[in-house]
C-alpha cells in the first residue's frame, strides 16, 4: 500500500484537471467516494468534475453539497474528459460499467486511477488500488486520504465517506464490517459527522409508492426446498401499480435472507427490457456459481445476472430447476 500511496500522492500533486466517475446506477459508496475525493481535491485548488453515466438517486442528492455531481452528456462534457490530465474511477473497475463515458475516455491521455473493492477486476488503469477485503470503497479512500493529509478530511469529506461506509455495510451489518470499519466511523464522527442526518437522507426518504412496493415484494415471497430457498418476484405490474421503478428496488434481498432457515435468497425483477436476478446466500454457499448459469457473476454470498429473456414464468421454472440441481450437487440440503 505504501507504494500506491506515494504514486497516488504524486498524481494528485502534479495533476491540474481531474475527472471522476463511477459505475452505472450509483449507490451510496459510489457517490460518497466520488464526492469525498472531489472535495478533497478541490480544497487543494484542483479543477474537478464528477461525471456519471446515471443520474444521482434522489436519496443521495444531499451529497451535491459536498461536491456537485453531473449527469454525463457527451455534447457538454466529453471535452472535459478528453482534456483532463487525471481520470479517477471510483467504486468500479470495469470499463463497461461507466458506459457512456468510455468513448471520450478512449480519446483521453489522462493518467487513470482505480480505487475500488469489487471482485473480478479489470485493472485497466495506470494505478489500480483495489482491495477486495474492504467493505466499502469509502473505507479504502479514507485510509488513502488519511495517509496523504489527515487534515484534508474536513466535515464535508467525512460526511461523504461515512455515507459510503454506512450504505455498503448495510448500516454496519454485513460480514466484512470489522474493527477498522468502526474505528474509521468513530473518527468520522469525531470530525463532526451527523450520522442520524445521513441515515434520514438515505433511508427515510421513501414515498407511499416505495412502501407499497416493499409490501408487494414481501407478499410475493415463496419458500422452496423445505424453507432453504426463498424467492421474491417483482413484476412489471407491481411497479405500475405502485408508481415505482427498478431503481426503487434497494436492499430487498435483505428480506429474503431475513427468514429463519433460508440460506439461498433470490430476487427476480422484471425490467422494461429483460429480467434481473439477484442471488444471495449465507455461509459458504457460492451463489456466484449459480449466477454464472445466467451469464452473471459476483461474490460468493452476493451475485447477480441480467437477462434479455422476457418470459418471467419460464425463467422462474428454469431457475427453480437449476437451484434443485445446485443444492444436490453441492450437498447443501
Ligand atoms: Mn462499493
Amino acid at each position: 500500500m505504501q507504494n500506491e500511496i506515494q504514486t497516488l500522492t504524486r498524481l494528485i500533486e502534479t495533476g491540474t484537471s481531474f475527472v471522476l466517475t463511477t459505475h452505472i446506477n450509483p449507490d451510496g459508496d459510489a457517490i460518497g467516494s466520488e464526492t469525498a475525493l472531489a472535495r478533497f481535491l478541490a480544497d487543494r485548488g484542483k479543477r474537478v468534475h464528477i461525471l456519471n453515466h446515471s443520474a444521482t438517486p434522489e436519496n443521495l442528492s444531499f451529497l451535491n453539497d459536498v461536491h456537485p455531481v453531473l449527469h454525463y452528456d457527451a455534447a457538454l462534457h466529453a471535452d472535459l474528459i478528453v482534456t483532463a490530465d487525471r481520470f479517477f474511477v471510483m467504486d468500479c473497475n470495469a470499463r463497461q460499467r461507466f458506459a457512456a463515458l468510455t468513448d471520450a475516455f478512449d480519446r483521453s491521455n489522462a493518467e487513470t486511477v482505480i480505487i475500488d473493492h469489487h471482485l473480478e477486476h479489470e485493472s485497466f488503469a495506470d494505478l489500480n488500488i483495489i482491495d477486495t477485503e474492504t467493505p466499502a470503497t469509502c473505507e479504502l479512500l479514507y485510509l488513502l486520504l488519511h495517509a496523504i493529509d489527515p487534515n484534508g478530511i474536513t466535515l464535508p469529506v467525512a460526511t461523504a465517506l461515512y455515507t459510503g461506509i454506512m450504505t455498503d455495510t448495510q448500516s454496519f451489518r454485513l460480514p466484512l464490517t470489522d474493527e477498522m470499519t468502526h474505528i474509521i466511523a468513530a473518527d468520522l464522527l469525531r470530525r463532526g459527522v451527523q450520522s442520524h442526518e445521513i441515515y434520514q437522507h438515505v433511508y427515510e426518504n421513501g414515498t407511499l409508492g416505495t412502501m407499497q412496493l416493499l409490501g408487494a415484494a414481501l407478499d410475493s415471497i415463496s419458500l422452496h426446498h423445505g424453507g432453504l430457498v426463498a424467492v421474491m418476484t417483482l413484476t412489471r405490474d407491481i411497479f405500475r401499480g405502485t408508481g415505482t421503478k427498478e431503481s426503487d428496488v434497494d436492499n430487498l434481498t435483505a428480506y429474503v435472507l431475513g427468514i429463519k432457515g433460508v440460506r439461498i435468497g433470490i430476487v427476480i425483477v422484471e425490467l422494461d427490457q429483460g429480467i434481473k436476478i439477484s442471488f444471495r446466500s449465507k455461509g459458504t454457499i457460492p451463489v456466484n456459481e449459480l449466477a454464472k448459469h445466467y451469464g452473471g457473476g459476483g461474490h460468493r454470498n452476493a451475485a447477480g445476472a441480467r437477462l434479455q429473456e422476457t418470459d418471467l414464468a419460464s425463467l422462474s421454472d428454469r431457475l427453480l430447476r437449476d437451484i434443485t440441481a445446485f443444492i444436490h450437487q453441492r450437498h447443501i440440503a
